[in-house]
């Protein structure tokens, strides 16, 4: 097997909670997953990244694990995970893992002990303080919470029940590898890294800057790059990943393109790719995500193209435009017809990198309407509402509504739309989070019956990536980069080279460009002519 087999690979996420429920309970399940298996085949991806599975109070979704070595009952046990490795690696499909190891449920029995006194051997496993600071926690609210058994503060990034792990205590280091390779030793072929840029935490932690219209002061200087991030990577990766041949992604929030390379150069042996958080974040103002901005296209392709230059030689980059924390990508970038999902697609998969579909974008599945914070399960939604308007009034409800409708995590979550049938296929329980109503015309068993449709579009995408060499290896050349609409780049490759047009506007777009020796390797409509692009055409030429 080629090493770096990652890079040829094309990555679908699944959410395991919202993809297929075997049993009826309102809740997806690992049995449910093996059994769409033949439909991940058909469409031709490599791997599959498993949003976390293990067993967890599920106060964010499973990003909240009290036993690292467990499967939640809720999705099946041990023996159906197993099965489902056996399952995908029969049909060539490799499996990656979340990691989540910034932080455990409180519920952890590390952090059982580590409340029993403050001299418990697991008590340095977290991060104390007799006095907490300003920092806010990204779940709203104080970033510290006050343990009276021991009568201190510890620090939690994101909710109180999400302790985050002191990695400068090295035999909690040893710990997390030894776990890791329990799994890799079962056979899976990678790790997805949540919040990995997080894990070495700045001391001394002291008040952060408490911007505009907020209340705590921000924590993510003390706690993102920290000075030891680097030396437990590389240390994680001699002692555990470098012994396996392995996919590793490690999720980075505030990391920007010049620092991403410290963490995939290849001479560094750190991590194969990471996520940047760069191209998602453009639509953020002071109040963070809440709002209902649109990204404007010339940002996005800048942000997009300086990570396609910055990681051109050494390293390597992610690909993707949605996720399970993020508004589906065919309402927030495109207009949410199947022709601006094929435009987005064709745009992001030509690129140099890793694509990463989540479930779902190969359908164009949309964003749903809430109508009231009833209706939201998401913890960051929830508690976003009830700071922001119940306690300080910084916005109306009318005004969060609309802001949740644009951004809540929520809208990646709802049930995977799999036919016509009611709750639309995935299972015959009313689900745990509602269904979105457009899966009578958006489903999976219509356009596995309709070639022009956006499953069969992503099929053709991914056939392509693994038959044409210059679009791994090619160089990326941005075109037309003031242009407010268009979304244009060259891919150069020994004598070949593709050039991608992408309309990303409901505007009539005309270019100047010799095209005469190039034909058409794949369009999203019948209809391209050349130097001329109709709302959301995209075209890929080849020479
Ligand atoms: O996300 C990290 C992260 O930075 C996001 O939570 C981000 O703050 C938020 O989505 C912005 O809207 C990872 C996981 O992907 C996410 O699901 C978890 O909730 C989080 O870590 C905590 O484990
Ligand atoms: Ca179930």
């Amino acid at each position: 097997m080629n090493k770096e087999w990652w890079k040829k690979a094309v990555v679908y996420q699944i959410y395991p909670k919202s993809f297929k429920d075997s049993n009826n309970d309102g809740i997806g399940d690992i049995q449910g997953i093996i059994s769409q298996l033949d439909y991940l085949k058909e469409l031709g991806i490599d791997v599959i990244w498993l949003s976390p599975i293990y067993q967890s109070p599920m106060i964010d979704n499973g990003y909240d694990i009290s036993d690292y070595q467990a499967i939640h009952p809720d999705y099946g046990t041990m023996a159906d995970f197993e099965n489902l490795l056996k399952e995908a690696h029969q049909r060539s499909i490799k499996i990656v893992m979340d990691l989540v190891v910034n932080h455990t449920s409180d519920e952890h029995k590390w952090f059982k002990e580590a409340v029993k006194s403050a001299d418990n051997p697991y008590h340095n496993y977290y991060i104390w303080r007799d006095k907490p600071t300003n920092f806010g926690s990204l779940f709203s609210g104080s970033a510290w919470t006050y343990q009276s058994s021991v009568k201190q503060y510890y620090l939690h990034t994101f909710s109180s029940k999400q302790a985050d792990l002191n990695w400068d205590y090295q035999p909690l280091r040893e710990e997390i590898y030894k776990m890791m390779r329990w799994w890799l030793d079962k056979g899976i072929d990678g790790f997805r890294m949540d919040v990995i840029s997080l894990i070495s935490k700045k001391y001394p932690l002291t008040d952060g800057i408490v911007h505009e219209n907020n209340v705590f002061g921000d924590i993510t200087p003390f706690i993102a790059n920290g000075p030891n991030v680097h030396r437990y990577l590389q240390e994680m990766n001699e002692k555990v990943l470098s012994h396996y041949p392995i996919m590793t992604i490690g999720e980075c929030p505030c990391v920007n393109a010049q620092q991403a390379l410290d963490y995939v150069d290849s001479n560094r042996h750190e991590l194969n790719m990471i996520f940047t958080f760069d191209h998602v974040s453009l639509d953020n103002d002071c109040n963070g995500k809440w709002n209902t901005k649109k990204t404007s296209l010339i940002d996005l392709k800048k942000t997009l193209n300086k990570w396609q230059s910055s990681l051109s030689n050494q390293g390597w980059n992610t690909l993707y435009l949605s996720n399970h924390d993020q508004p589906r990508s065919a309402s927030r970038f495109g207009n949410e017809t199947a022709l601006s999902a094929k435009c987005l697609a064709l745009t992001l998969h030509f690129m140099k990198g890793t694509p990463f579909i989540y479930q779902g974008e190969e359908l164009g599945m949309t964003n749903i309407c809430f109508n009231d914070i009833s209706e939201c399960q998401d913890i960051e939604a929830i508690n976003a509402y009830r700071e922001l308007v119940t306690e300080e009034h910084l916005f109306s409800h009318e005004e969060m509504m609309k802001n949740i409708n644009a951004k809540a995590r929520d809208h990646a979550r709802t049930p995977m739309q799999w036919n016509n049938d009611q709750y639309s296929g995935f299972s015959h329980t009313f689900p745990w989070l509602k269904v979105n109503p457009n899966y009578q015309s958006i489903n999976a068993k219509i356009q596995l019956n309709d070639q022009e449709s956006v499953f069969h579009f992503y099929q053709k995408l991914i056939k392509i990536r693994h038959d044409y060499q210059i679009i791994t290896d090619g160089d990326y050349c941005p075109l037309f980069e003031d242009h407010p609409d268009l979304f244009a780049y060259r891919r150069c490759y020994q004598n070949a080279e593709i050039i991608i047009l992408a309309n990303w506007s409901e505007k009539v777009i005309d270019y100047d460009m010799d095209l005469s020796n190039y034909r058409i390797l794949l369009a999203n409509s019948n209809s391209i002519i050349k130097n001329h692009l109709n709302a959301y055409e995209a075209v890929a030429y080849y020479k």
